[in-house]
């Protein structure tokens, strides 16, 4: 489009001088070499690893920018400009993406010519790769979905684009100081950040705060007008990523606060310098941090401004694409399928309402109409903390129109349910958006189901569970068609093919191509391998590589010395209270106990174990921060007792993101995932784990279950209470002298006396599970739990069937890639293909 109005003399320029970069290894070292004098501004002279980090990354980055361009440009016109297929936009306030370098030379099968030119400059690929600072904007489970969504999305060519926030700082880096976790700001653009591309010249006003007056339109209908008493700026910031094996590079779009510069000028203009300084302080506050609770909701005003902002220009640049085809609005849902990752982005639907209602002059029905038929709605968890919830005096004064329009949402919802269910004023309070607390709030999952047509869960038993419990009287009003389940997925790329190269060379030599990466059920065809002596034994010398790689990386970050014969047994995920990382150190030091009453000829039978932790506490959240305090002592005396040895060594290894996931994931022997029944919505690293010749150690909870259903009962071990028991045993805890476990109680008597440290310090994580009842049911588990683990034991000790088991559990991992999830939510929810 915009190149035909070229004069024909200047295109034929145009063409000439495009000239694609070549992929062979003269061609890349010599676009490595031009970064480094020109992009850099260094020489041959000065160069280090991290340069050559820099100017590598500059060299990838053209490919990718060519690459996004012909994906999305009018004038390259590709698949998406040119056949104007309706589109996916996936809302996230987090994308935990981690490196981006190996990522893509491995999509784009570029990593063999990148060795080779590095090489012959004088580095080594793996330690270039090192230099790269994760991208860390995402707590856990969630951020991380979404970037292997996005990945998916990518490699299955589909017409989809992210939409989050470019924070200035992202989550936190985990510093242990005396065993306690200290956090330090995670400033990760300091250096340039070389995978993304500012569009300075994409950016959105966002209104805030002011008032709203009322005026009667031409037609004599009482309109609304929303006058801001703020505007910030957001520009916007790509990442082009690329998909596996195709050319498709989808973009995620972060928008970053800016001041607006009319602002600035008036203030600059009457003299009032500090005002304006102040005022381009606040505004680029909105993105400057990354909230770093899990699972919990903090009420602040300035998450719900980054919430809006992000929302509001998102929304509008989405508008902004589609106005341009000259479609009617009845015609948009057909277009457009926004995505809700979470109650985060909700506040899209009063903004879409805003937009169709008070700006386009649409009626009120139509425009609910195109609204539900564009969103869907993904929740992630049951925890009632967790569930957002905003003050109404806030929403009020920050965001005047849009409560306005939140009542009205709730006034009709409500009288259509009193219609179908008259006089039932108990089923009015429990179904509306409002709650009648002091002050009233609005409950941001129940707008987000009503404004869906689909609502859907992460795993089996957690859309069940959403179904029965904080969604139940929705079932009664909407019908169950709305509510759906997409169980989650991994990519296997990422935690398949780029973190465990040697496993992904062998499945490929095995079964004759790298099909799987793209397909992988297709890794059933190991199956019949998996007695296979010669077999098991090419299998088992990678698992033990990777042991020997992951001692190391604890060598180097703790002090700690390990054996890589031991069984690696690891526990990686957010420390929170419901994951029960404190159930597995009570395990451990019930391990060490034993241990040591052991003479020499049982301690023979013993299989030694190495326990690894890592993770991350939010910040204020004091009972998980002394969670990570006990492993630490725990550690501390276990690791220096000469009497044990290698027997058990337990580590918690600092810092845990996505780069480290990588090194840990493929050297587990088991992994835990032991939360108690109901609480994990999904878990993803189990399947990360598993797909890396893993077995599971874990409760009937979350994608445990389906997991189980895959790789069947040899290769799982699930212990504990199940979930339709739970309400009744908290009762029971809570209401009844319940004894303790007894194996529990010994081993809190050894916290007690001692034995790790001034006890005192433990004391309200002890009071948890004494004075509090035992919220999360520890001591009902803990029987249990402490048998399973002996049943790991004797497992491990038979290693053929042990090896066995390891390949069972990848050849039988198809069913959790997130390419099945994404064409799920594609023909379900989004109703878009690609063909
Ligand atoms: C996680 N949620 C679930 N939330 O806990 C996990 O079971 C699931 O596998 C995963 O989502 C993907 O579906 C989660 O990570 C958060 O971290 C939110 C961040 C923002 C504040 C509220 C919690």
């Amino acid at each position: 489009e915009e190149l035909a109005q070229v004069p024909s003399e200047q295109k034929a320029a145009w063409e000439k001088y495009t000239v694609p970069e070549g992929n062979d290894v003269d061609s890349i070292a010599r676009s490595i070499v031009h970064h480094t004098t020109t992009t850099l501004a260094r020489t041959p002279y000065n160069m280090d690893d991290f340069g050559g980090y820099q100017a590598t990354a500059h060299s990838v980055r053209d490919k990718l920018i060519q690459d996004w361009n012909e994906t999305q440009q009018v004038r390259y016109g590709w698949y998406h400009t040119i056949k104007d297929p309706k589109r996916v936009y996936y809302l996230s306030l987090e994308f935990l993406l981690g490196r981006a370098m190996d990522n893509a030379l491995l999509a784009r099968g570029l990593k063999e010519p990148y060795t080779e030119a590095t090489k012959q400059l004088g580095f080594k690929i793996e330690d270039l790769l090192e230099e790269e600072r994760d991208a860390a904007l995402g707590n856990g489970g969630l951020g991380r979905l979404a970037a292997c969504y996005m990945d998916s999305l990518a490699t299955l060519d589909y017409p989809a684009w992210g939409y989050g926030l470019r924070y200035t700082y992202g989550i936190f880096q985990q510093k242990i100081v005396d065993g306690y976790q200290n956090e330090v700001p995670d400033y990760w653009l300091t250096y340039d950040n070389p995978w993304e591309l500012p569009r300075l010249d994409i950016s959105i006003e966002v209104p805030f705060y002011g008032h709203v007056s009322k005026y009667s339109d031409e037609n004599g209908r009482t309109r609304h007008k929303w006058e801001a008493g703020e505007i910030v700026q957001a520009v916007a910031y790509d990442v082009p990523i690329p998909g596996f094996d195709t050319n498709n590079t989808i973009n995620i779009r972060f928008w970053s606060s800016k001041p607006r510069k009319e602002f600035d000028l008036a203030y600059f203009n009457s003299g009032d310098y500090n005002r304006a300084v102040e005022d381009q302080k606040k505004a680029e506050n909105i993105t400057s941090v990354l909230y770093p609770n899990d699972n919990h909701m903090v009420g602040k005003e300035l998450r719900l401004k980054q919430q809006y902002f992000w929302v509001c220009a998102s929304l509008h640049d989405i508008l902004r694409r589609f106005k341009k085809t000259d479609r009617p609005w009845s015609e948009f849902p057909d277009q457009v399928a926004i995505q809700l990752n979470d109650t985060h982005p909700t506040l899209a639907v009063p903004e879409l309402m805003r937009v169709l209602v008070d700006l386009e002059g649409l009626e009120w029905d139509e425009a609910w109409n195109i609204t539900t038929r564009t969103f869907g709605f993904t929740n992630h968890t049951v925890l009632p903390e967790a569930l957002e919830k905003w003050s109404v005096p806030m929403l009020e004064h920050l965001l005047p129109r849009h409560l306005q329009i939140i009542f009205d949402i709730n006034l009709y919802f409500l009288q259509t349910v009193e219609k179908s269910f008259p006089n039932d004023r108990d089923l009015l309070a429990t179904v509306s958006i409002i709650e009648e607390s002091q002050p009233q709030s609005v409950r941001m999952a129940f707008l987000a189901v009503i404004a869906s047509h689909k609502v859907n869960g992460v795993a089996a038993l957690h859309s069940q569970i959403i179904k029965d419990t904080i969604f139940a009287p929705f079932i009664k009003v909407l019908g169950p068609d709305r509510f759906t389940n997409k169980t989650n997925g991994i990519t296997p790329r990422r935690w398949l093919h780029q973190a465990n190269p040697d496993l992904s060379n062998l499945i490929a030599k095995k079964l004759g191509s790298f099909k799987f990466l793209k397909e992988l059920s297709l890794l059933d065809g190991l199956s019949k391998y998996a007695n296979d002596a010669a077999f098991q034994k090419e299998w088992m010398d990678i698992k033990y590589k990777n042991k020997v790689r992951l001692t190391n990386l604890i060598k180097e970050r703790t002090g700690i010395e390990v054996n890589p014969n031991a069984l690696f047994d690891i526990q990686v995920k957010r420390i929170h209270e419901y994951k029960r990382q404190f159930m597995n150190i009570l395990g451990v030091i019930h391990r060490y106990a034993k241990l040591k009453k052991m003479n020499a000829a049982q301690r023979k039978e013993v299989v030694p174990r190495v326990v690894i932790f890592g993770g991350k506490a939010a910040p204020g959240y004091y009972i998980a921060k002394l969670v990570i305090k006990l492993i630490n002592s725990v550690g501390e005396k276990v690791n220096n007792d000469k009497d044990i040895g290698d027997l058990l060594k337990v580590v918690f290894i600092p810092d845990y993101n996505v780069s480290v996931a990588e090194v840990i994931i493929p050297a587990n022997d088991i992994s835990q995932h032991i939360s108690t029944a109901g609480t994990e919505a999904s878990g993803t690293s189990n399947m990360k784990f598993v797909l890396n010749g893993g077995l599971i150690l874990g409760t009937v909870d979350g994608a445990n279950i389906e997991i189980y259903e895959e790789i069947g009962d040899d290769q799982i071990f699930l212990f504990g209470a199940r979930s339709e028991q739970v309400e009744d045993l908290r009762h029971v805890q809570r209401y009844r002298n319940v004894p303790m476990n007894p194996e529990l109680q010994a081993v809190i008597h050894l916290i007690e006396n001692g034995t790790f440290g001034e006890p005192h310090i433990f004391q309200p994580l002890i009071n948890t599970i004494t004075v509090g009842k035992d919220y999360y049911l520890i001591s009902v588990d803990f029987g249990s739990y402490l048998e399973s683990n002996d049943l790991v034991d004797e497992a491990f000790k038979d290693k053929k069937a042990w090896a066995q088991k390891s390949i069972l559990c990848t050849a039988r991992m198809g069913k959790f890639s997130s390419d099945r999830a994404i064409k799920e939510y594609a023909e379900d929810i989004w109703n878009i293909d690609v063909s």
